[in-house]
């Protein structure tokens, strides 16, 4: 049965963990090289999930420099509900960061400072707690520690346990959960690629020992023709019902062969049923058998008129107050560049994920001195962006797909402000087995609104099957030199 190719959370929100506390679910996803870190989600039906803010919101939580590469930073979080708080654990694979815990009374934050755990390595932390207080953490190999939260010490560990099936590779995302009589130890195998899945083995305590499940992997779309691929890297959850389901990450490639996916890999939700004590998952839906209770959804349009930008705009590596402000032209986001385009890490960039196959993208920009714009940024080597150059009164779209660099549109342009619009449309019908998963145009406006194409661009050089890595795209403004004002952005679905 060839399930729902609908994500419930679209965009690069890859790794997802959820726990529930009563009626509230609460999902937080890896974040890597953009500021803030890990996005905190809330639902009441796991289907409809409205963004509190971001677990790592400040400098002193988050150390992201120029030398992290892209791809690298945070990356698989687990968030756990325990004693009346929460819990975040992640990897910060940079700097020396290792695994570290952040606790909050309230998921919305403010979190706390970290607290790093130095001897225990791996990535793909897990918490748990037994009966008796003793608090389990879980990584990816498969090994385990017992750990003193409150310290940030090792009380035991490591010890292996359980890695997976024969010969499948990076056995990772290890969650435990206790359910019924037994431990169930839940892992992604395969590789985060189209081999991924997920399985599980069960034993009588969280140290094992486990016996795999003789039906593994669970759930997996390997080898199939499912929209959705990638699957893999899952957590376990209850519904309202009392029902057991998993989000999981999922990639939806496009185009021709071997297709090409460019929001990232996107989180999805799946049924688990139990059948002799083990679980039976799939097919993917976004169609739970409860009624569904949708939360506040984000307008459209962002015309920056709260001082306090909305949780979803993300920024590479960093964002202060020098560089970017609502501040100083109220109404207005202003940037100021630090003398780095979009080639640099530290780009004065502020974005949000693409979460549609097709969707349009327009924003008013004032470039007051210097150059800037809009991009569509995979990463520093592979972007592509319609910019302003003040000095010139021209606009130039930009393209950079690893060791090339080119532009490939120069156009006059009024002084002043200007609307410039990013397009995306999903391939509908394929030229051949070649073809790419959809097309990148860029254009401006006239005063009236006339759209001037200025270039129609393949998309695949903005997937993470050319670029490499573990994020997809997003879209914003950035400045490269000088002094760059946005008075509006609108982000429109055409799916
Ligand atoms: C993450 C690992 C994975 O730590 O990719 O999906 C890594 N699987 O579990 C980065 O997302």
């Amino acid at each position: 049965m060839t399930g729902a190719a609908t994500p419930v959370l679209a965009g690069m929100y890859p790794d997802p963990s959820v726990c529930r506390v009563g009626e509230d679910y609460y999902l937080v996803c890896s974040s890597f090289e953009y500021f803030p870190g890990v996005p905190v989600f809330h639902s009441r039906d796991l289907v409809h999930w409205t963004q509190l803010g971001n677990a790592l919101d400040r400098p002193s939580q988050l150390l992201l420099t120029a030398d992290t590469p892209s791809s690298a930073g945070i990356y698989a979080p687990t968030l756990r509900h325990h004693d009346g708080k929460f819990h975040l654990i992640v990897t910060s694979v940079s700097h020396g960061g290792g695994t570290v815990v952040f606790t909050a009374t309230d998921p919305a934050g403010p979190w706390s400072d970290p607290i790093p755990l130095p001897d225990v390595h791996g990535i793909d932390p897990d918490l748990v707690w037994d009966d008796d207080g003793t608090c389990w953490c879980t990584m990816a190999g498969v090994h385990q520690y017992r750990v003193d939260l409150a310290t940030g010490t090792v009380l035991g560990g490591p010890q292996p346990l359980w890695s997976g099936t024969d010969r499948a590779k990076a056995p990772e995302a290890p969650h435990l959960y206790r359910i019924g009589r037994f431990w169930y130890l839940l892992i992604a195998e395969g590789g985060t690629e189209r081999g991924h899945a997920v399985s599980i083995a069960r034993g009588p305590a969280p140290d094992g020992p486990f016996e795999p499940c003789p039906a593994n992997p669970v759930l997996t779309h390997r080898g199939t023709g499912e929209p959705v691929q990638n699957t893999g890297h899952a957590d376990l959850v209850q519904g309202p019902d009392g029902s057991w389901w998993m989000v999981l990450l999922g990639v939806r490639p496009g185009g021709g062969t071997p297709g090409w996916h460019v929001l990232g890999r996107e989180t999805f939700l799946a049924p688990v049923r139990w059948v002799d004590d083990w679980p039976v998952a799939g097919p993917l839906t976004a169609t739970p058998p409860w009624p569904l209770r949708p939360g506040p959804v984000e307008p459209d349009r962002d015309d920056f008129d709260d001082s306090a930008l909305r949780p979803s705009w993300i920024s590479v590596r960093d964002r202060s107050e020098e560089h970017c402000t609502t501040e100083e032209r109220p109404g207005w986001l202003t940037l100021h560049a630090r003398g780095a385009g979009l080639d640099d890490p530290s780009v004065v960039f502020v974005g949000r994920r693409q979460q549609h196959r097709s969707c349009r993208v327009r924003a008013l920009v004032d470039v007051e001195r210097g150059s800037g714009g809009l991009a569509v940024r995979l990463d520093e080597e592979h972007h592509y962006e319609v910019e302003v150059e003040a000095g010139s009164g021209e606009v130039r779209v930009h393209v950079r797909i690893g060791p090339l660099r080119t532009v490939v549109a120069v156009q006059p342009v009024p002084a002043g402000p200007v609307v410039l619009v990013v397009r995306v449309d999903e391939a509908r019908e394929l030229r051949d087995a070649r073809s790419g998963p959809d097309t990148v145009s860029f254009a401006v406006e006239a005063a009236d609104g006339t759209p001037t194409t200025l270039a129609e661009l393949d998309g695949r050089y903005l997937s993470t099957e050319v670029a490499g890595g573990f994020t997809g795209r997003v879209i914003g403004a950035y400045a490269a030199t000088g002094t760059v004002h946005l008075d509006w952005i609108d982000y429109e679905p055409l799916d």
